[in-house]
């Protein structure tokens, strides 16, 4: 690894962005590919700060380094040998269908098809499935019904290309942040109307020219009284659905009977439903983006065919300009569904109900265990593992402890499950904790192959950095078991080419069409190459001298008989309504700035920075005895946990939403999957994580505090915690009812008390080296907090910082609040907006008004929030 730039993926978002990476003075430094099609060298916050997050694991204590069995280290030898005796054990005892695998979407191609290889074809189990049943399985069931094959027929320019550009459940100016850029450009450059289809207004919202606020689960009845619109208004194109399409009758009248109350079902204006059915049949060049608010629904795959039918009935499909768009969450979604994770697939497109297929696949591989039929999908999968169908659970790169729906069943499931083997990059996830046997594998910048993201592009991760300590790439990890298990053979693999070879040839194998993916342009693709390998778009069959930018455009889909398919699809309600005991409607999903179970962005202080706490975002009307800033419980009818409130009109009355970010790493019991039921489309199997009936309840702690530390204390008494990382130390914003007892063994703390108004400050010393620092009071502290991180970079305190150190502030007496820059968009500081509040300003709407601060993308509202609540005691002091 001589080169001092390496061209790599990013391994977060579906977007699939290109990074350089180049040696500078202080080490590896990340920039946006601008020779990338996907990015053209842009990047996004998450990307930006790859190396914070890379920086902070070498800092040491994160990154699992060792593998261990029964929770002793163990060598690696050691480690094969047990997980290779456990499964065989198992399979002996029990049948090899009491052994499972639950994957990801952030492994890599070749990882992937490797796990796929190993469970179905060798051990003989059918129940391999993965996180993007969570996440893209209703896209998958929906683009099989419509177009014969899951194929996404469109490509990014198509946002550039377009007229007009709907959004439907996508948050894209957080989630997919690089195509909110270059749809903003296109917007800019070109006039690109946007129409945004959300409950909530989100930072997406500032793109949109129209945005439509719906009442969650009624995507359908919107799509459908959309085509009954097309439809009476002639802009159905009736030569190209005589030649190309089938269904349109049925469709049609399916949707007639839903469009006339679509209004009222979608709770949306007239005139606004009016202006964009209008839009709609007006522009031919129309993309529709989609996203989770579609998928992660009881009635997600219907919601999918309700898109594609639009696009389908008026010739927009895998056209410059005009298409269905699905885009994919993790790095490797697309890839996943290419090499057969789900357990409804089989490899390479091929169907595990299909014998042909399976005979197929059982040549190809010479797999005599492989038996088709299809395995259990991830909900049902944990509900199998709990009742003690399956012995031995095998989970790769995903935290399902968190991330699944009831969390509190998937945790009773991995601690009764005789073998649990997690394979991870770091030490410590809620899903670790469950394991008996702990795999370190190795992360991006240390492993290599391919990712596909959303519009069908195979790009290379490259390594540019040595496996930390034992760490190993999970392909090898897995072929390792397989040599144990005695499938040599099978599993000769060298470098990841090799297995990337094998997976081309298989896509290309006595494939006649019949399957849209096929890449066999890379069947006998040398190692070199494959260093080589520049991004390109699936399908790439052997005689192709390029990839595909398009699928479809030609009017010829995957079904036998070349027709796309309009499907009849009702609107139906999501499975649970809100009642007296849960009169709340709760949605989740992302923020900005964090990753998922935060096990790699929860590392960065600055991508900590923007929400460091997990907010409860209420409707005024509902916020009742709920103050904003302050603290509530929030309740389901399977789990209850605590967040800090936001009342803000983003959100419909009746509705409130919180981030699935948070977890019991990182908050005491925050995992918000603890709430949300298993509930899933029939189709799909996909859970509704988006529509929870709670609620929520103030909770007013007798004191909050900040503790700053080098290393955590035990806090598993208090009801409140939070943990944010901060440069050289950890914060943690703290509640409770019974005063805390902090221990840092061997040292004592200097205090400060003030019993008048409930305050206790402590400062923990070694010599002259701060350790700890913690504030706590009946009001939440009001402490210059970045000047106390910037403390514990410094091996000793000086006398004058000592001085102070208990009254929170600075020598030279700043305020109460740091300095810096708030609202990026007016450049408006902290300190105008502390200013404003205490000077009256009584809400974000009102900062906005004096400062412009949050007037432009929005993004920084709930930071204009945390001010007022800061600067609210003040003025009442
Ligand atoms: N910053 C960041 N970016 C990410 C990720 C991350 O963790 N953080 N994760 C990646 C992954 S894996 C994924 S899958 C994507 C997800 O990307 P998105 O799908 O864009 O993100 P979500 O926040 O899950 O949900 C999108 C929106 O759906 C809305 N919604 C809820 N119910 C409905 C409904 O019934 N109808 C409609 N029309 N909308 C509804 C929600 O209000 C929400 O704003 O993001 C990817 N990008
Ligand atoms: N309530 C609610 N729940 C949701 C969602 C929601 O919107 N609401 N969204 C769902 C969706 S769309 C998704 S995609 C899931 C995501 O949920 P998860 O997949 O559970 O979340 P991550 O935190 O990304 O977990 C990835 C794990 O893999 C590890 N890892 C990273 N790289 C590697 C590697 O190369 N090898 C190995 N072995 N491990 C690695 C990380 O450290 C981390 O522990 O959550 C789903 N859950
Ligand atoms: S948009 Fe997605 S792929 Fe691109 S830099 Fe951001 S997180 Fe990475
Ligand atoms: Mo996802």
């Amino acid at each position: 690894m001589a080169e001092d730039t390496v061209k790599t993926t990013c391994p977060y978002c579906g977007v699939g962005c290109g990074l350089i990476l180049s040696r500078g003075r202080e080490g590896w430094e990340v920039g946006g590919d601008p020779d990338h099609p996907a990015n053209k060298g842009r990047l996004c916050s998450k990307g930006a700060a790859l190396m914070d997050t890379v920086r902070a694991e070498d800092a040491g204590g994160i990154r699992l380094l060792h593998p261990e069995v029964d929770g002793r280290r163990a060598s690696w030898d050691e480690a094969v040998a047990a997980t290779a005796a456990r499964l065989r054990e198992t399979v002996e005892a029990h049948g090899p269908d009491a052994v499972a695998f639950y994957v990801s979407g952030q492994l890599l191609t070749e990882d992937y098809y490797v796990a796929n290889k190993l469970l179905k074809g060798f051990i003989g189990s059918p129940h391999i499935d993965t996180n993007s049943r969570l996440c893209m399985a209703s896209t998958v069931a929906g683009h099989k019904r419509a177009f014969g094959a899951d194929a996404v027929p469109g490509t990014y320019e198509d946002l550039e290309l377009a007229d007009l550009v709907v959004l439907v459940g996508s948050n894209l100016a957080w989630c997919h942040p690089v195509l909110a850029q270059r749809l903003r450009a296109a917007r800019r450059d070109r006039g690109t109307k946007v129409v945004v289809i959300d409950p909530r207004e989100t930072a997406t919202r500032d793109l949109a020219d129209l945005h439509l606020k719906i009442t969650p689960g009624s995507d359908v009845a919107l799509f459908n009284g959309l085509l009954a619109h097309l439809a009476r208004t002639g802009a159905v194109d009736g030569e190209y659905v005589a030649r190309h399409v089938s269904g349109l009758d049925t469709a049609l009248e399916a949707a007639e009977a839903d469009a006339a109350a679509v209004a009222e079902t979608c709770g949306v204006d007239g005139a606004d439903l009016a202006r964009f059915y209008q839009w709609v049949a007006a522009t031919p060049r129309t993309v529709s983006v989609f996203s989770q608010g579609v998928n992660q629904s009881s009635r997600g795959t219907d919601k999918v065919n309700a898109i594609l039918n639009v696009h389908l009935a008026t010739g927009r499909v895998g056209k410059p300009g005009a298409s269905p768009f699905s885009v994919t969450g993790q790095p490797n979604a697309m890839g996943g569904r290419e090499v057969g994770g789900l357990a409804n697939q089989l490899a390479a497109h091929m169907n595990p109900d299909d014998p042909h297929d399976v005979d197929r696949l059982r040549r190809f591989w010479k797999a005599p265990a492989l038996t088709g039929g299809q395995g259990l999908k991830a909900v049902d999968l944990f509900r199998a593992v709990r009742d003690g169908r399956i012995k031995a659970l095998w989970i790769m790169a995903t935290n399902p402890a968190v991330s699944l729906p009831e969390a509190g069943l998937v945790r009773a499931a991995l601690e009764a499950c005789p073998t649990v083997i997690v394979s991870d990059v770091v030490a410590d996830t809620d899903t670790m904790r469950h394991a008996h046997i702990r795999l370190p594998a190795a992360g991006w910048g240390e492993k290599d192959g391919t990712v596909t993201n959303s519009e069908r592009r195979i790009s290379r991760q490259r390594a540019f950095r040595p496996l930390p300590g034992e760490a190993r790439p999970d392909w090898r990890i897995m072929s390792d078991v397989a040599r144990a298990l005695g499938h040599g053979a099978a599993f000769p693999y060298k470098r990841p080419a090799d297995i990337f070879r094998e997976h081309a040839a298989l896509s290309a194998f006595e494939n006649d069409g019949a399957r849209a993916f096929d890449i066999g342009a890379f069947a006998a693709i040398k190692p070199k190459a494959f260093d080589a390998l520049a991004p390109v778009q699936w399908p790439a069959p052997m005689d192709a001298a390029r990839g595909t930018e398009r699928m479809y455009g030609d009017g010829r889909f995957t079904h036998s008989n070349g027709r796309g398919r309009m499907i009849a699809v009702r609107h139906a309600a999501p499975m649970e309504r809100a009642s007296l005991r849960y009169p709340l409607i709760l949605n989740t999903g992302r923020y900005r700035d964090q990753w998922h179970t935060m096990t790699r962005t929860g590392l960065s202080p600055r991508l900590s920075a923007h929400r460091p706490e997990p907010l409860v975002e209420v409707h005024p009307d509902d916020a009742g005895a709920l103050i904003d800033g302050g603290l509530a419980r929030v309740t389901s009818g399977l789990g209850s946990l605590l967040a800090r409130v936001a009342v803000t009109e983003a959100q419909r009355p009746g509705e409130v939403f919180l981030p699935m970010h948070w977890s019991d790493t990182t908050a005491a019991a925050g995992a918000v999957g603890r709430l949300v039921a298993g509930h899933v489309d029939a189709l799909s199997g996909q859970p509704e994580s988006k529509h929870v009936p709670v609620r929520v309840e103030p909770w007013a702690p007798a004191w909050e505090g900040l503790l700053l530390c080098r290393a955590a204390p035990d806090l598993s008494a208090l009801p409140y915690w939070v943990r944010q990382a901060a440069g050289e130390c950890l914060a943690f914003d703290l509640a409770g009812d019974v005063a805390p007892d902090l221990d840092f063994p061997g040292l004592t703390p200097l205090e400060f008390t003030d019993p008048r108004h409930g305050v206790v400050r402590r400062a923990w010393m070694d010599g002259d080296r701060l350790e700890a620092v913690l504030f706590t009071g009946a009001d939440r502290p009001q402490v210059a907090r970045s000047w106390l991180v910037e403390l514990f970079a410094a091996e000793t305190l000086s006398a004058a910082d000592r001085a102070v150190l208990l009254a929170g502030r600075a020598p030279d007496g700043s305020g109460a609040e740091d300095g810096g820059m708030v609202c990026s968009c007016h450049a408006v500081s902290r300190e105008a907006i502390t200013v404003a509040a205490e000077d009256g300003a009584a809400s974000a709407e009102d900062i906005g008004r004096r400062t412009r601060a949050g007037t432009g993308c929005g993004s920084c509202v709930p930071e204009i929030k945390d001010i007022l609540r800061r600067a609210k005691p003040a003025v009442a002091a």
